[in-house]
């Protein structure tokens, strides 16, 4: 079909009416999740995928987004221009009811575009709503069209303002500070998501450029390789076991895709990444369920046909074949079913069974025409195989002698005699000396101490039998009560509040990021739930006079000293480097204190940036990791993972 007949087949009417804007504003969670920063984003992501859905329509190429300076955003694509007939029914342009009307697009009409994207698919007349303004510029039929809207009403009539022989769409639109608690746009977070979605839809350019004073930069993603480079890139920082990225894609009436890209690396974890049209479902589904049936059967068929396991011999397991496995799997459908808690888990059943067949017929091909390669991967899934069974052994033997199963607590904890876990925590505490400190001066009802020593096992570079013989390891599972890996159980998580307490300098971030590396990789939950916090010992101890203050950061003590300078006496000020430098007394009263003190509470915004971000950490390409910590410097302080 050539462009230009496919054109005519959208029009007005295929625009279905349902309701005003005003919904949207009085629960504006209920269509973007939250007012905070991440709905903030959203509302960028939202008008972007109209842009890229008519990039997948193959109507466009390029998309360029811009912050300007007083945190606005522009969205402008080279497709065909957003539609400007009449409405029948309404009498109002196409553009202005897309943008005033809820619901409004032929997405929801059918017979539009048949794979699009969008969590939510409200798009433009969402961002309407919650913007204070927002303005449309149209380039077809030869003119150039303008018109603007606020909070959902329209402003200007849709008016010609030109002549172009281009074609495309222009959206700028200024988040509303009645709406959003945050107004200022993260470069990181939408450079994150706009590189992904450029993985994800091969051959689009993406560019994103920030205006704003002080953090001017412009970047352009754009990958001929699609989800392929994206493996590339998550990898970057991993070594890989075979040198080529196995990749496949497949098409079924042009209401199925699927796109699958995958390597090995010589990691004990998995990172299996999986989208439905676009969309990260990470709680997984039915496409996932799909290929990793696949990839167990695949791997067995050939390592039985090939003697590498005998006949007698046990097979595979679905985790010995993913040990080390970076896989991205991106299927795009016309009517994607999300379910699952957060939906974002892919509920279609009919995916399943093409994810599957896809997958058996092309690894196999994979596997047959690439014998070396096929060796290297099937050696690492029976080494895989074999730690496998040690560490079954090993754990049989630490659950015989009750050493994980929270009967016998570790002779290093100082427990808390509260019951409920609602009610209690825990302070993982660097060092025997501040451990010691910690025990005295504690609440003892509510707060139990576990003293570390020195470094915690890389769990980034052992596999699960060399992680369980750790002392410190061991120590901190007993004391959760809640085990670990499959056999995680978060109803017998015996403290509700896990507080890490290091020092203030490089050995303590560093033991922070290897007991962080270890609850990502082995109790993810214990993230997810929030349940992991960083205590904030203070930086600074100033005497004046009779007063004591404590500060938390370079500025505050600026500020402090500001205060102080013109008053009588001289200021004593002490520097604390670790927090055996504190009493028991002082560490109570600045840090463990539940009336004084900061928690840092730990989030995982998003697996993709975590794996990248301990890999990096923990991995063994040191300058990667130097430049990583100059270049998130800020990011890993604050510890939103
Ligand atoms: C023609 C028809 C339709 C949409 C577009 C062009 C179009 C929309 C956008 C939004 C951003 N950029 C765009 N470029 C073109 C209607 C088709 C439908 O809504 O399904």
């Amino acid at each position: 079909m050539s462009a230009d007949v496919k054109q005519q087949q959208y029009n007005a009417e295929q625009i279905q009416v349902l309701e005003g804007l005003e919904p949207v504003r009085k629960r504006p969670g209920m269509y973007i999740g939250s007012t905070g920063p991440r709905g903030l984003h959203h509302l960028v992501y939202e008008v972007v995928d109209n842009s890229v859905d008519e990039a997948l329509a193959g109507f466009c190429k390029n998309i360029n987004i811009t912050i300007q300076n007083d945190n606005s955003i522009v969205v402008e694509d080279d497709g065909r221009g957003m539609p400007v007939d009449l409405h029948p029914k309404l009498g109002l342009p196409a553009v202005e009811v897309i943008h005033t009307v809820l619901h409004a697009g032929g997405k929801f009409g059918g017979g539009g575009y048949k794979v699009s994207g969008g969590l939510h698919g409200v798009g433009a007349s969402v961002v309407n709503a919650l913007s204070e303004i927002m303005e449309v510029e149209i380039k077809r039929n030869g003119k150039i069209y303008k018109q603007t809207y606020s909070r959902g009403k329209t402003q200007t009539p849709l008016l010609e303002v030109g002549e172009s022989r281009k074609t495309g769409s222009k959206t700028m639109f200024k988040p509303d500070a009645e709406i959003f608690e945050e107004l200022e746009f993260n470069y990181g977070t939408l450079e994150h998501r706009l590189r992904e979605m450029a993985f994800l839809n091969k051959g689009i350019k993406i560019t994103l450029k920030d205006e704003r004073e002080g953090q001017k930069q412009t970047e352009v993603f754009h990958y001929e390789g699609g989800i392929k480079e994206f493996v590339k890139h998550q990898n970057k920082n991993k070594e890989v076991i075979h040198p080529d990225v196995i990749y496949f894609e497949m098409k079924k009436d042009d209401e199925h895709e699927v796109e699958i890209a995958m390597q090995y690396t010589d990691r004990y974890n998995e990172l299996v990444l999986s989208y439905a049209n676009n969309i990260n479902t990470s709680e997984g589904g039915t496409h996932m369920i799909g290929f990793k049936s696949a990839l167990t059967r695949v791997f067995n068929d050939y390592a039985r046909k090939n003697k590498f396991i005998k006949e007698n011999e046990e097979a595979l397991s679905g985790e010995d074949v993913r040990e080390g496995l970076t896989a991205v799997i991106s299927v795009k459908l016309t009517n994607p079913q999300f379910e699952g808690q957060t939906k974002t888990k892919l509920g279609n059943s009919d995916i399943r069974g093409f994810v599957e067949t896809t997958t058996n017929e092309n690894l196999t091909a994979f596997l047959e025409e690439n014998p070396s390669q096929a060796r290297i991967i099937l050696d690492k899934c029976l080494r895989a195989a074999r730690a496998r069974e040690a560490a079954r052994k090993a754990r049989e033997l630490t659950r015989r002698k009750g050493v994980l199963d929270g009967l016998t607590l570790p002779g290093k904890l100082a427990d808390c005699s509260e019951k409920d876990p609602a009610l209690s925590e825990i302070f993982l505490v660097e060092g025997d000396s501040a451990g010691g400190s910690a025990k005295s001066g504690r609440d003892r009802k509510r707060q139990a101490i576990l003293p570390l020593r020195g470094k915690i096992l890389n769990v980034e570079k052992a596999r699960l039998d060399k992680i369980l013989n750790s002392e410190e390891i061991k120590n901190m599972i007993t004391a959760f009560g809640c085990n670990i890996g499959a056999d995680f159980n978060e109803e017998k998580l015996r403290y509700h509040k896990i507080i890490i307490m290091t020092d203030a300098d490089v050995d303590g971030a560093h033991i922070r990021t290897l007991l962080l590396t270890f609850f990502y990789r082995y109790m993810t939950p214990l993230i997810e739930g929030g349940y992991i916090y960083a205590a904030q010992p203070p930086l600074f101890q100033t005497k004046k006079g009779k007063e004591v203050y404590y500060t938390y950061s370079e500025r505050e003590q600026d500020k402090l000293m500001a205060e102080l300078a013109d008053k009588p006496g001289k200021a004593v000020i002490q520097r604390y480097k670790g927090l055996g430098e504190m009493d028991h007394q002082q560490l109570w009263e600045t840090t463990m204190d539940y009336n004084n003190r900061t928690l840092i509470q730990i989030t995982l915004e998003d697996v993709t940036a975590a794996d990248e971000m301990f890999t990096t950490l923990m991995g063994d390409k040191v300058p990667p990791r130097r430049k990583f910590i100059e270049d998130n410097a800020k990011y890993v302080k604050n510890l939103d993972i």
